[in-house]
């Protein structure tokens, strides 16, 4: 029998959280055996059942050839049981189940990369959310845990393979073919099974955790590969230690392995004990990947090694619960990667991704809580709402507990629900229990959408020597939820004596009325009113500091007060916020550049010398796609485009030597540690491409020595760029030895790839020559992404030849492989916002895709797009 695939998207097919019902069944014990030959692969199951609840035994599949059933040792006929494309119901069970299965898949054509697929000489799995019943018919839901034992079996020519927990046994199955058997001991739900059958090679390495259990840690990737994983097993000790130290939580198996495959949908899966990346967040190595790839492979690193705990000892209940796992896991790797690096950068970093993709998620037609209340297609939940804005909630409870109160709050947590599949609830209650202050109004952000305004108004009174803040708050309504609340917002601030730049101390019984504690006061209400007395001069305020609430900060400032928080603020994160809202002025509402030219001059020096890092952020002139974002209609990307460059050129004028200087004087070589290395980098390569727009006469022979004397990813891409994007008569040089030199090292390549798709003046035969390079592979999301991204770090392009591209590849994706073309298509999300006549292209185009597509990935995302 064969289930047809992809069914097309019918008007009922949405799922409700208030519709969730407990599993009929629960399964004690799963054994799989797994037999990989070259044209499919044979799944056989044993599943051992327990009724819980009355109802039919559900078990769910999809693009699977079934064999064969039986039931308590009786082989099923079809009357016995139903079969749809979804799913295969077992009718008149008995309470106790021993279910065999039989079914055959072909992971040697899945290109859908989920279930277990074939990505060149390795076969690998990715199951969550629902990649399991690609594998088997199972109850594949997150709330049904259960003890795996599986056998993978494979010809010989594959030497590695490896399934969740310990290994129980291997041997031989004829001449040519073996096998290994493997026991994960703990319960889990399918989407945290994996295996993997290839050939690859491992790096090996060993931890000891705080209760003594030697952990035996092994990372696979192909031999020529091998040298580039001592960053990412090195990040992996450290996060192992790091959780044991700030969440009290010891690993619990006696090994942890990662895999790197080249072809993967995201950026990694945390299956139990046995992760697989994507090659792009494991491999790191200076000559080969960015220093920020670098970074990204140890948060990543870290995040899926957190899930350990939360996420696979403590699961979600059912897939709207996504954020309890995901919020707090990026929460998690969030914090560890301020203890690697400058805080205030990773702070900033984290900020702006938030602000670049989640805030205009939240304000268009994608919106949704970060705990939705219905899907059509899970895999469309993976966003920036669920994971940034849920890790915003966690933080903004952190902020106001406070270290100690929020670890209780979170041992609590893990005493309570260990080894279950819990809710949003359960985790605002354990905290709540654990710390003693009641945080059930945070329940508020989970449920609702949208990106609450913060308007603050301050007032200064000198004979009373008194400084009023009036918070008001509001939130746009939104269609599809009438009832918007008032949120708590943790607003933490500071006040400055304007002469001095000395931070008042913030302190008196009023405040704590008024319930200010340790500089951070929760308005938690539509409207409020805070009075600090003993204010002797007009204070500066700080407002939101280190980004306290994921909220659009409305406060009027003067350009001189922001000015005046680039130089005294001590908080680097809004050091860094005051010169994006001056840029943003001076963007968007023509403000006067010679402020902001002044203050960073006059801070840089100091700045650099103490983190260079940070330095470097300062420079950040928000992006036009952030800018775009910030617009809501009659958006006009090549006004937006114009303006940019004016005031980057601007700049650089008048920024003068100081660029070539401060270029001539930083040395990575000479510094402490990597992050300030890292900062001297993003410092010098900010030197060049504004050297580049002062027409300065050297700038392309010092870029292009950069270019070819350094062994430094970062320092030769920055150099790449300024030559390709300023047409330097050295570029095509540069781009050919590039390739050269890269031509084997796919994340390498990747960039060579990205650099050109995102020249500012790429045009249509840009791409057509990028796509159609013998290079270019539609099967490799990476590749697929470089391309893409590169094209969309130009607006004024991708809003123009662009278009074509994201229709085209989201109607061929929608078939090859639907989750990666939902997730390009949303590139368009904005479309409404455009100024005529491009707005109606663009929609028409879309609303000729709808024909075109019937994957519930694609159909869910284009329907969400056009219906505003
Ligand atoms: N939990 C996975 C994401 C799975 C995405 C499926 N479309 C990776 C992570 O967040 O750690
Ligand atoms: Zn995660």
């Amino acid at each position: 029998m064969n289930i047809a695939a992809n069914p097309v998207v019918e008007a009922d097919q949405t799922v409700y959280l208030k519709d969730y019902q407990k599993p009929s069944y629960l399964v004690e014990s799963i054994d799989l055996d797994i037999q990989v030959y070259d044209d499919h692969t044979q799944v056989n199951s044993t599943l051992v059942m327990q009724r819980q609840t009355s109802g039919d035994l559900v078990l769910l599949g999809r693009d699977l050839e079934l064999k064969s059933i039986t039931l308590n040792d009786q082989i099923l006929s079809e009357k016995d049981y139903q079969l749809d494309s979804e799913q295969l119901i077992i009718l008149n069970t008995p309470d106790q189940v021993n279910l065999k299965i039989e079914v055959v898949i072909h992971p040697e054509s899945n290109t859908m990369l989920e279930g277990l697929y074939q990505a060149g000489d390795l076969f690998v799995t990715q199951n969550e959310p629902e990649g399991f019943r690609k594998i088997t018919f199972y109850p594949d839901r997150p709330d049904v845990l259960s003890v795996f034992t599986t056998r993978v079996e494979a010809d010989k020519k594959f030497p590695v393979l490896l399934a969740n927990g310990n290994l129980l046994e291997t041997g031989e199955t004829g001449r040519d073919r073996h096998y290994a058997i493997w026991q994960d001991p703990t319960k889990k739900p399918s989407y945290l099974f994996a295996c993997v059958i290839g050939d690859l090679a491992v790096l090996k390495d060993h931890f000891v955790t705080s209760e003594g259990r030697d952990v035996a840690l092994e990372i696979y990737a192909i031999e020529k590969d091998i040298p580039k994983c001592h960053i990412a097993m090195e990040a992996l000790k450290h996060s192992m230690r790091w959780d044991e130290e700030h969440y009290g939580r010891p690993y619990d198996l006696d090994n942890y392995m990662i895999v790197a495959v080249s072809q993967f949908n995201m950026g990694a899966m945390e299956n139990k004990g046995l992760n697989i990346f994507n090659t792009s967040c494991v491999l790191a190595d200076e000559e080969y990947t960015t220093d920020a790839s670098i970074m990204r492979v140890q948060s990543v690193i870290a995040h899926e090694y957190f899930h350990n705990w939360t996420g696979n000892r403590i699961t979600c209940r059912d897939w709207f619960q996504l954020c309890l796992k995901e919020g707090l896991t990026v929460f998690r790797d969030q914090s560890f990667s301020e203890d690697l690096q400058s805080a205030a950068v990773q702070r900033i970093d984290d900020v702006a991704v938030l602000k670049a993709h989640q805030f205009p998620e939240d304000s268009g037609p994608l919106s949704h809580p970060p705990r939705p209340d219905h899907f059509v297609e899970i895999n469309n939940f993976y966003t920036a709402t669920v994971y940034e804005k849920g890790a915003e909630i966690n933080r903004m409870m952190s902020t106001l507990l406070g270290k100690e109160k929020f670890r209780k709050g979170t041992d609590e947590y893990f005493k309570r629900h260990d080894g279950q599949a819990v809710t949003v609830e359960d985790w605002v209650e354990s905290l709540s229990a654990g710390s003693g202050v009641d945080l059930s109004a945070f329940l508020t952000w989970y449920n609702q959408p949208g990106t609450p305004k913060l308007e603050a108004k301050g007032e200064y009174n000198a004979s009373a020597q008194t400084y009023t803040l009036s918070f008001k708050q509001s939130l746009k309504a939104h269609p599809k939820y009438p009832n918007l609340k008032a949120v708590p917002i943790p607003v933490a601030l500071a006040l400055f004596d304007a002469k001095t730049g000395q931070q008042y101390t913030l302190q008196s019984h009023d405040l704590f009325e008024n319930n200010v504690q340790d500089g951070v006061y929760l308005f938690d209400q539509d409207e409020a009113v805070i009075e600090f007395t003993g204010v002797t001069e007009k204070p500066v305020v700080s407002l939101l500091r280190n980004f306290s609430a994921p909220v659009n900060l409305d406060f009027n400032y003067s350009d001189e007060e922001l000015a005046f928080l680039l130089q005294y603020e001590t908080n680097g994160f809004n050091q860094w916020q005051a010169t994006q809202t001056l840029l943003e002025r001076i963007l968007l509402e023509g403000h006067d550049a010679q402020v902001y030219i002044e203050a960073i001059q006059q801070t840089l020096s100091f700045v650099i010398a103490k983190d260079p890092l940070l330095a470097s952020r300062l420079f950040d002139i928000p992006s036009e796609g952030y800018l775009g974002s910030r617009i809501d209609t009659n958006y006009q990307p090549s006004a937006l485009h114009e303006s940019r460059e004016k005031l980057v050129n601007t700049l650089a004028k008048g920024l003068g030597d100081f660029c070539k200087e401060t270029y001539l004087s930083l040395d990575p070589i000479a510094q402490k540690d990597f992050s300030q290395a890292m900062g001297v980098r993003a410092l010098k390569n900010i030197m060049l491409s504004m050297m580049a727009r002062q027409g300065d006469v050297d700038v392309f022979d010092l870029a292009y020595s950069q270019y070819l004397e350094t062994g430094n990813m970062s320092e030769r891409l920055g150099a790449l760029k300024v030559l390709v994007w300023n047409d330097a008569p050295q570029a095509s040089n540069a781009l050919q030895d590039f390739y050269r030199r890269f031509k084997d090292e796919a994340l390498s390549l990747d960039q060579w790839f990205m650099v050109q798709a995102a020249h500012p003046k790429a045009n249509a035969e840009t791409i057509q020559y990028l796509t159609s390079h013998a290079d270019y592979d539609l099967g490799t999301p990476n590749r697929i992404r470089s391309v893409s991204g590169g094209l969309n770090a130009n607006p004024i392009n991708a809003w123009s030849f662009g278009v074509q591209h994201f229709v085209d590849l989201a109607k061929y994706l929608d078939e090859k492989n639907p989750i990666l073309g939902s997730r390009l298509l949303q590139v368009l999300s904005r479309w409404y916002t455009l100024a005529e006549p491009q707005r109606s292209e663009v929609k028409q185009r879309l609303e000729s895709l709808k024909s075109d597509v019937k994957s519930k990935n694609v159909v869910e995302t284009l329907n969400s797009m056009l219906s505003i």
